[in-house]
Parts: structure tokens; sequence; C-alpha cells
């Protein structure tokens, strides 16, 4: 993402750079192909399948997307994972050093019932489904991903959220031994990455907890064991390995918005029409890149999910709180 100190950006390009990359890009596909069994997919990377009810196009609008779906080695290769490194590859390269189990998840703040759960424990309790929502990056890519998981709200509700919680707040696991960017001079993220949303946008039936993707559990670079999906929003919104969920009655701190509070906001929804200050938010490019180029695509208002979500903002200034 967009470091004010001077890390280039890896992916926000003027449209030269995209280009000459996209050479390279043409030129590393071809290499690729070459190596025979190289694609990391699901089944070799021994992702165990989840049992869950499938999406299509008959689920509730906004639940399915009938676009192309990025295939999985695309999904799993290319991260904003900052844990793991600021590269686009590093997450792949070295989240399997991640223990995702045993895995506990804090319910805390605003609740009646309070505590450290288990998650298999947690997940116990909730059916898992399959959403298959557009993913847009705030730094103008965006893919097409086939989420497994269940809707925050189910999990919220069962703990009882008392009267006095107005927001929710989110926060990534803390283990620098375990996560190698957590240790690095480079980083100016203060850690753990933290996340949150207002309640109503917590509780919105759009707003899952994904375990999974293509069917089998979550690679680890994608955020595994458990991590949000806002898919109206940004997407560093959508905070991987969750270790907190936090009730409140303010409004938390978010790691994107403590580190460039003037590019970053606490709401983060997709929106063409309100630019980033250091670039157009027009258009995105849709991953995979082909062999023919980069597939530029215009952005939608709300990611495409204004007629679900923009009643949530009827009375505000979507360039102020942005
Ligand atoms: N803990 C944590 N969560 C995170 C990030 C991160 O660096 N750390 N990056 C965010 C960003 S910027 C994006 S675009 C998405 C990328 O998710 P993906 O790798 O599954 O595509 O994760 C988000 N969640
Ligand atoms: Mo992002």
């Amino acid at each position: 993402m967009a470091f004010k100190s001077g890390i280039p950006p890896s992916e926000i390009t003027p449209e030269s750079v995209y280009l000459k990359r996209r050479d390279f890009m043409k030129g590393s596909v071809l290499a690729t192909a070459a190596l025979a069994g190289v694609p990391l997919h699901a089944a070799a990377m021994d992702l165990k399948p989840l049992d869950y009810r499938k999406a299509s196009t008959s689920s509730p609008a906004g639940y399915f997307t009938d676009e192309s779906q990025t295939p999985f080695d695309d999904i799993a290769r290319y991260n904003n994972f900052y844990e793991f490194g600021l590269d686009k590859r590093d997450p792949a390269k070295y989240a399997d050093r991640l223990q995702t189990r045993p895995w506990t998840v804090a319910i805390e703040g605003e609740v009646d019932r309070p505590g450290t759960y288990d998650l298999d424990e947690l997940l116990k309790g909730v059916t898992l489904e399959e959403r298959v929502y557009r993913l847009r990056c705030v730094e103008a890519w965006s893919m097409v991903v086939p989420w497994v998981g269940f809707p925050l709200s189910a999990l919220l509700s069962r703990f009882g959220p008392t009267s006095r919680a107005k927001y929710v707040a989110f926060e990534t696991l803390y283990a620098p031994e375990q996560m190698p960017g957590q240790k690095s001079l480079f980083s100016t993220i203060a850690w753990p990455y933290v996340e949150g949303l207002r309640m109503d946008e917590a509780m919105h039936p759009l707003t899952i907890l994904a375990v999974g993707l293509y069917g089998r559990v979550l690679p680890n670079q994608n955020g595994a064991p458990l991590r949000l999906v806002v898919p109206w929003k940004y997407g560093f919104k959508s905070i991987k390995s969750i270790v907190k969920i936090r009730l409140q009655e303010t409004q938390p701190p978010t790691t994107w918005s403590q580190s460039a509070p003037e590019e970053y906001g606490f709401y983060a929804n997709v929106n063409p029409f309100v630019d980033h200050p250091r670039w157009s938010q027009r258009y995105e490019r849709r991953l995979p890149s082909s062999l023919l180029g980069v597939n530029r695509i215009p952005t939608q208002l709300f990611n495409g999910y204004a007629d679900q979500v923009a009643p949530l903002y009827r009375d505000m200034d979507l360039s102020r709180f942005y």
C-alpha cells in the first residue's frame, strides 16, 4: 500500500510503468506455463475441503456475482498481508509459518457473554455458506473471490451485544516470531493491525467472517483461520487472522487511518467519485491480467453493492467520510 515514508507503493503505478510491468507479467505468465506443475492449486496445498451451501443466481441479491472468478492461484499468490512483508508475493512465501490451530478469539466489551473462545467451538455453532464477492483494493486492483464463511451478525448475536455497542473493533494476531513483517524496520505500521466497523455495518448481511475460499480452508496468506470480508469497502477493511473482536461505544482506531489519516478514512467505502489524494479511483485492474493485457474496468459505487448498502450512508457526505 502507500507509505508516505518513501517506500515505493508497489501497485499504485503510473500507466507507463503499468504497461512495462504488463510486458514483464506476460513473460512471467509464459514462464510459469512452461514449468508444468508449478501452480499452487488448493488441493496441492493440502487445504481441507469444507461443508458449505453453494451460492448461485438464486441467492439473495449481492451474495453472488456471475463475473468470472479470479483463479485460486492468483488469489493465493497476490496478497496484501503486511505481517509477512510488503511485496505481493511475500505472504505466499512466508505465511506457512503461521500456526492457525489452536486458535482463540476474544470477544470483549459491550456484550453479555464476553470471553475467550476456541475457534473450533465457535465454528460448531455456524452454518457455512459461499459468497462470491468482488474484492476491490484501495490500490485499484480487484478480484472476484468465492469465499466460504458466515455472517458476522450470526456470531455477534450469540454474545448478546448491549445497547451501548455502537462499533465493533477487530484485531489481528501479534506474533513477530511467526510474522516477519511485524519485526521489519521498514514497517510504519503500529502492530497489531486493527480495523473497525459501525454496528449497523457489522450486522449487515453482506458482512461475513470467512474461513475458506474455493470450497477449502483459507490459505494462510488470505487470512487464515478467520478473516473479515466487507465487500463494499476497500480491501484494507477486511482484516485477516482475527484474534479479538470488541464491541464498544466509541469509534475504534484503524491501522491505515492512523498511519495516513488524510489518505485513508474509517469508512473506506469503495467510491469512484472520491479519488485517493495520489491517484484516481475511477478504474480498477481486474485480476488476473490476461496474456492480452490488463483488464481495466470502471469502479462501481460501493463496489457494486449500492442497492444493498447505500441506505446505511444516506445522510453522510461521502467525500468527507471517506
Ligand atoms: N492483518 C491484515 N489484514 C489485512 C491486510 C494486512 O496487511 N494485514 N491487508 C488488507 C488489504 S490492503 C487487502 S487488499 C486485503 C487483501 O486480501 P487478500 O490477500 O485475501 O486478497 O487484506 C486486507 N487485510
Ligand atoms: Mo488493499
